[in-house]
């Protein structure tokens, strides 16, 4: 039965959409892929001619989702129609929303699909409950953003993952570990009190995205997070953001028991540990009733764990799990090496988590990067992903670029994302079939600068991640295309551009820091700029010359069974596919294979001119693409073509430098000169050597 909201209340809506109408600003990228420029030329036509009004809705209670719903189409149809609110007139196509249960977490989708209502013409947005009508709305914004006409679109989605998240590594001093952009956004100081407006449009970009847990802290945590005012400052942020779909989760220190609970010990055998997790649990569910749970990083670098007490992996996390009962989950990860293991870094933490499989309560999830290094511009997919076939395993990749570049130039990771979502493990699946059950988390890019990610570009991955996780089949040229056409142009060339030149960012960067496979090349500490010249830190999987192996006569790490026998750990047809130098995908050459300098390989040229080569393109794809840039003056805004020029200019500084530091260090271990009609390298090894970055972040 159809329930309208009478006259009075619809008025009373439509004033209040007044009153919401957002002033116009300058493009500073706060308002991200919500921007809803004015659509053009027919489209513009149309939507005005078809005037939406508010939403009505039918069945069932109103609820805080469904007003935020209607709120997102009500500024949402007005940007887009060029109003400062949505215009009425007798005519109009309603926008009906039809929702069903307000408990539920949208994990059902929703339908949209033009219908008519009560004789009228309306668009209905169908779903199971409230969360799934607040993504429908969002997705039909998205529809509507990128020009189709509201008469046709029609759309059924549900998301592919249960579990899309964000891991905050913010700490409550207001810094962020790997962050780029500015301080963190939650003020841990003031809340309870006081939420800062901002942590609401941080929702509703998630919410539009359909990212729906978020770990707030650091996952080198601090112990006083689980203390009583904590509690109650996750409390607000929980009640904030529960609207939107999101759920918290807290990056839990394991020696908590120790360090705030007067406990002489954290060993998860021990009865009076087990006892004051349980009552940790039982006072944050007090708080917090939806609380996600906890996300453990355990004896890695540093951090404790139950291994500290003799324990493994699946004892520390199912003692958790425990406490946390049927009400949450321990997310716990396999980013794990050890100090005093001599063994293939890369092999460290399938040799520590795979014979556990089966071992792990069923509320535990195992979360692992989406290599088996750290997240460098391009690894292969980490071996574990169809290696636990009795364990809920789930993704970790990272938004915020510490080993890209930071904050300075541009490189889209969807790429990077699809190349480790689309591998076939050949166990059981592609990466994305194994993930899909359980879900994905990125370690978050945003902070507390205007723009929310450092450039306007990072905003495209914290986009992409929530769309990947939301449909891992998407491409990155869709996802590419539908953020530019919300968040820079429309119309069709400039946007192509646009999207072209985010696809091939990544294999540029790639190409300038750790080209045919290499890895691990950057600064020490910084992790900004090149170092492959660096061999004497503590540990020797620190050292870049770790990775590289570079010496008189060739490069790269011999993971065959003739060397570390990393490719034991993929199944066989995979391994078989990387095993041989000479039939390999170049982009894996070193990071499986030693490679004499004189080899030729694929495409005729000798390794050395190769790798001299992918230098010089990179270079000249980063010249051609500041050119086309500056084309599309004039089509975007002033200011943020400003800000991305001055991206790109300082991306080919980098990458120059990254070329010269590269070519000088290799030429110095393999006395070759440079080939025929190469750029000369403008400063000594010395030199290059000698730069210090004390104020880079993450110093
Ligand atoms: C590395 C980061 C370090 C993180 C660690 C992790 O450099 O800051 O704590 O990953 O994932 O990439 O735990």
């Amino acid at each position: 039965m159809m329930r309208g909201r009478g006259l009075v209340n619809r008025l009373a809506v439509i004033a209040a959409a007044f009153l919401a109408a957002a002033p116009a600003c300058a493009e500073e990228g706060y308002a991200l892929w919500l921007r809803h420029a004015p659509l053009e030329g027919e489209a513009l036509a149309v939507l005005r001619a078809a005037a939406p009004i508010v939403p009505v809705m039918i069945d069932g209670p109103d609820s805080p989702t469904l007003a935020i719903a209607e709120d997102e189409l009500r500024r949402g149809l007005a940007g887009l129609q060029g109003y400062e609110r949505p215009r009425l007139t007798r005519d109009s196509v309603e926008i009906v929303l039809s929702c069903g249960d307000e408990k539920g977490d949208g994990a059902a989708g929703f339908a949209i699909a033009p219908e008519r209502v009560d004789g009228r013409p309306a668009v209905v947005i169908a779903a199971e409950d409230h969360v799934g009508c607040l993504y429908g709305s969002f997705a039909l914004l998205r529809a509507l953003g990128q020009g189709q006409p509201l008469g046709e679109i029609r759309l059924t989605e549900a998301p592919a993952m249960p579990l899309r998240m964000l891991n905050h590594w913010d700490n409550p001093d207001g810094t962020v570990e790997r962050g780029y952009a500015g301080r963190s956004i939650i003020d841990w100081w003031h809340l309870p009190e006081k939420l800062d407006p901002r942590l609401i449009d941080y929702a509703r970009a998630n919410a539009s995205i359909g990212i729906n847990a978020i770990a707030v802290n650091n996952v080198n945590a601090r112990a006083f997070m689980l203390e009583p005012r904590y509690i109650a400052k996750l409390a607000r942020l929980a009640d904030a953001w529960r609207p939107y779909g999101i759920r918290v989760f807290l990056s839990a220190r394991f020696s908590a028991p120790k360090d705030i609970g007067g406990l002489a010990t954290a060993d998860p055998l021990a009865p009076e540990v087990a006892e004051w997790w349980k009552a940790k649990a039982d006072e944050i569910y007090a708080a917090i009733p939806d609380f996600g749970g906890f996300l453990v990083k355990a004896n890695s670098e540093g951090q404790p764990g139950p291994q500290d007490y003799g324990r493994s992996h699946a004892v520390g996390a199912n003692m958790l799990a425990a406490a946390l009962g049927d009400r949450g989950t321990v997310i716990w990860r396999a980013f794990v090496y050890k100090v005093d293991d001599s063994t293939d870094r890369t092999m460290q933490a399938y040799a520590e988590f795979q014979s556990l499989d089966g071992q792990f309560a069923e509320n535990v999830i195992v979360q692992i990067k989406n290599g088996p290094l750290d997240f460098q511009p391009r690894e292969p997919f980490h071996p574990l992903f169809g290696a636990m076939p009795e364990t809920r395993l789930m993704l970790e990749a990272q938004i915020t670029r510490e080993y890209l570049g930071q904050a300075s130039g541009i490189a889209y990771l969807a790429p990077l994302w699809k190349e480790v979502l689309d591998a076939d493990t050949g166990r059981g699946g592609t990466v994305a079939q194994i993930v899909s059950p359980v879900g994905m988390a990125g370690v978050a890019n945003v902070g507390s600068d205007r723009n929310w990610t450092g450039t306007h570009f990072d905003a495209a991955n914290w986009y992409a991640f929530g769309r990947l996780a939301w449909d891992p089949s998407l491409t990155a040229e869709q996802i590419a295309r539908e953020w530019t056409a919300q968040t820079f142009v429309r119309a069709e060339t400039p946007r192509e551009h646009i999207a072209r030149m985010m696809l091939v960012s990544r294999e540029t960067v790639v190409r300038y820091t750790s080209p045919l496979g290499l890895t691990h090349l950057m600064g020490t500490g910084h992790h900004y700029g090149p170092a492959p010249w660096v061999c004497d830190l503590e540990r020797p999987d620190w050292n870049p010359c770790y990775y590289h192996r570079a010496d008189r006569k060739g490069i790269g790490f011999d993971r065959t069974a003739a060397g570390s026998n990393a490719l034991v750990q993929y199944a066989p047809e995979v391994a078989a596919g990387w095993a041989d130098p000479a039939t390999i995908d170049d982009k894996y050459l070193l990071w499986f294979h030693h490679v004499p300098w004189d080899r030729r390989i694929k495409g005729g040229d000798t390794l050395w001119e190769r790798l001299t080569a992918e230098y010089a393109w990179a270079e000249i794809g980063l010249q051609a693409r500041m050119r086309g840039w500056e084309d599309l003056r004039g089509q975007i805004d002033a200011e943020r073509h400003a800000a991305v020029a001055a991206d790109m200019a300082r991306e080919l500084k980098d990458a120059r430098w990254w070329r010269d530091a590269s070519l000088a260090y290799w030429q110095s271990v393999n006395g070759l000169p440079l080939p025929a009609g190469a750029r000369p390298i403008p400063e000594s090894l010395e030199a290059y050597k000698a730069r210090t970055f004390p104020e880079a972040p993450g110093q």
